[in-house]
């Protein structure tokens, strides 16, 4: 059919992303009187939390502190199951949002979205997706994920291996057949040390291929018991408030104190007692100063290493486990249930891919500088290109027919991580989002977003945009915080895109907090729309 000829449907906004945030603007959107309608290139709804089915995805933030709050009858009619949920637990929340306010009608799935592109004339984007469908509206909004477009390195002779292999971020909905098998996983990120326990007991034999050792901490995720649960509902307002109220959208307060301005052993005595305690709270209420470069962080590290040596039988193992060269907290931390102990077995094998680096993929299994490991699957546990990168496998077309990937092609250059000169009424949520708990740092962003749609619609507006000093001004101060010397920028990380060959050093997240940042916005909407120019 030609293109003229595909029917074309009018909307208010174009939301593409059912995850978390997309999921939220479309109930927000909806609550206030605007059409949308929502792509999402899966066959279901949840996002990241559709796409990560691996054995053992799980959070790491506490489920009720990880879930919407815009709600009060669906925060207390949810039972969380466990204190972390696992993906399936998440991925049913997620649908019970959906049905339980009716958005199913507003969502297409199995629809990829192609290109967007801004016809100046009407301030309108014109949307297609990879089937032809066509869409327009006035805005357009990416919630796209920070951690979606996953990233299997580029290894020579994939293509010829015989057995299967997948990404943790695409693993299918069938299951991969494990069984029996001589299986590989290469990462040991938060990914790859949530699945290798949970697949130990089934493979034949295991081979992790790890490059940096991390510092994994137990995550002692639990049921929640009737008790709990009852109290946790009853307290959701302070919870709520608690995560609000912190930089990063955490229930957790620093202690206030320095970790050097006590005794080595009230210090210690704090680090044991806090270690036995589930999830994040292992740093995130513990001494402020041990997530900062310096001699707390410094001696919290070496607690932490000693807790891994303490864990594996062989100390020469034990030694290649234990990270070196970077700092605890530089890398995000991931939580672990189980994970050092499956290198005490007789089939579990540690491949140090530092020192015997991986050179290519044969079609019996990986061959690194000093032997070829026979493997039946490949499991790449190899993390995400951040946020740009889903947003590059979209066509963004703006002003002046310049693409969002060749404006960003130096590094985001945007006005707070939500809007890139050039790309009027393109709200990109995931590059607005600051590090912290995911989702409370997401709805106040939707919300803001949202309002100022409402503002618009109320002023008769047709379009915003940054100013382009606004953009210099924060994409300089993006740049400076890129590379101070601090804990964020002291490793190699996706944060920076540094995990993709090529990609630009630049932080890919605004580097205020989500307190900070969440404050800013506020200012500027009261102060009439500061930096954005609303035509
Ligand atoms: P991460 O944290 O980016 O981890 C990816 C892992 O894959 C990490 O261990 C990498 O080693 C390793 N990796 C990547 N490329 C290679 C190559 N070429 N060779 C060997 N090893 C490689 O991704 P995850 O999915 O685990 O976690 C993403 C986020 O999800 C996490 O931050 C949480 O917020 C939840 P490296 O450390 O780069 O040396």
């Amino acid at each position: 059919m030609a293109v003229e000829a595909v029917p074309v449907e009018e909307f208010d906004a174009v939301v593409i992303g059912a995850g978390v945030t997309g999921l939220y603007a479309l109930y927000r959107l909806r609550e206030r009187g605007f059409s949308v309608r929502l792509y999402d290139d899966a066959p279901g709804v949840g996002g990241t939390w559709y796409w990560n089915r691996y054995p053992g995805a799980r959070f790491d933030s506490e489920s009720y502190t990880y879930a919407y709050s815009f709600c009060e009858e669906l925060v207390q009619e949810w039972d969380w199951e466990d204190h972390y949920a696992g993906q399936p637990e998440v991925e049913r929340y997620l649908n019970h949002v959906v049905d339980r306010f009716g958005m199913r009608q507003d969502i297409r799935l199995s629809s990829r979205v192609a290109s967007a592109v801004y016809r100046d004339g009407d301030a309108r984007w014109d949307v297609t997706l990879e089937d032809g469908t066509r869409s327009r509206a006035r805005f357009l909004l990416t919630a796209v994920g920070i951690l979606s477009a996953h990233y299997v390195p580029d290894f020579d002779g994939l293509a010829d291996f015989e057995g299967a292999w997948c990404h943790t971020g695409r693993w299918p909905a069938e299951g991969m057949e494990l069984a029996g098998k001589r299986v590989g996983v290469i990462g040991t990120g938060s990914t790859g040390v949530q699945l290798v326990p949970e697949i130990v007991d089934e493979v034949g034999s295991l081979t992790v291929f790890q490059r940096t050792a991390n510092y994994c901490v137990p995550l002692r995720n639990t049921p929640v018991d009737a008790a709990t649960r009852q109290r946790i509902k009853a307290t959701y307002s302070d919870i709520l408030q608690a995560c609000n109220d912190s930089p990063g959208g955490f229930m957790y307060r620093f202690d206030r104190r320095s970790a050097m301005e006590v005794s080595r052993d009230e210090r210690m005595a704090q680090h044991e007692r806090l270690w036995l305690e589930p999830g994040f709270k292992k740093w995130l209420a513990n001494f402020y100063d041990i997530m900062m470069a310096g001699p707390a962080n410094d001696e919290y590290s070496e607690f932490l290493r000693d807790k891994i040596r303490a864990r594996i039988d062989d100390p020469a193992l034990a030694e290649r486990l234990v990270p070196q060269g970077h700092m605890f907290s530089s890398k995000r931390p991931p939580c672990e249930s189980g994970y050092y102990d499956v290198f005490n077995r007789p089939n579990v094998t540690l491949v140090d891919v530092r020192a015997d680096p991986i050179e290519r993929i044969t079609p019996r299994g990986i061959r690194t500088a000093s032997a070829e490991h026979a493997l039946d699957v490949i499991v790449f546990a190899t993390g995400y290109d951040a946020v740009t990168g889903a947003l590059d496998r979209i066509e963004i077309r703006g002003e002046n027919s310049l693409t969002l990937k060749e404006k960003f092609a130096a590094g985001p250059r945007t006005y707070l991580g939500l809007q890139s000169v050039g790309f009027p009424n393109l709200f990109t949520l995931n590059a607005a989002q600051p590090g912290g708990n995911y989702v409370r740092v997401a709805e106040p962003i939707v919300d803001w977003v949202v309002d100022s749609m409402a503002h618009m619609r109320q002023q008769g507006l047709t379009a915003m945009s940054p100013t382009p000093d606004a953009e210099e001004e924060w994409t300089a101060h993006v740049l400076a915080a890129s590379v101070a010397k601090t804990l964020r920028t002291g490793a190699d990380t996706w944060l920076l895109g540094a995990n993709i060959p090529g990609k630009p050093r630049v932080l890919l997240s605004p580097p205020d907090s989500a307190l900070d940042m969440r404050i800013r916005r506020a200012q500027i909407a009261e102060q009439g729309y500061t930096g954005f120019v609303l035509r």
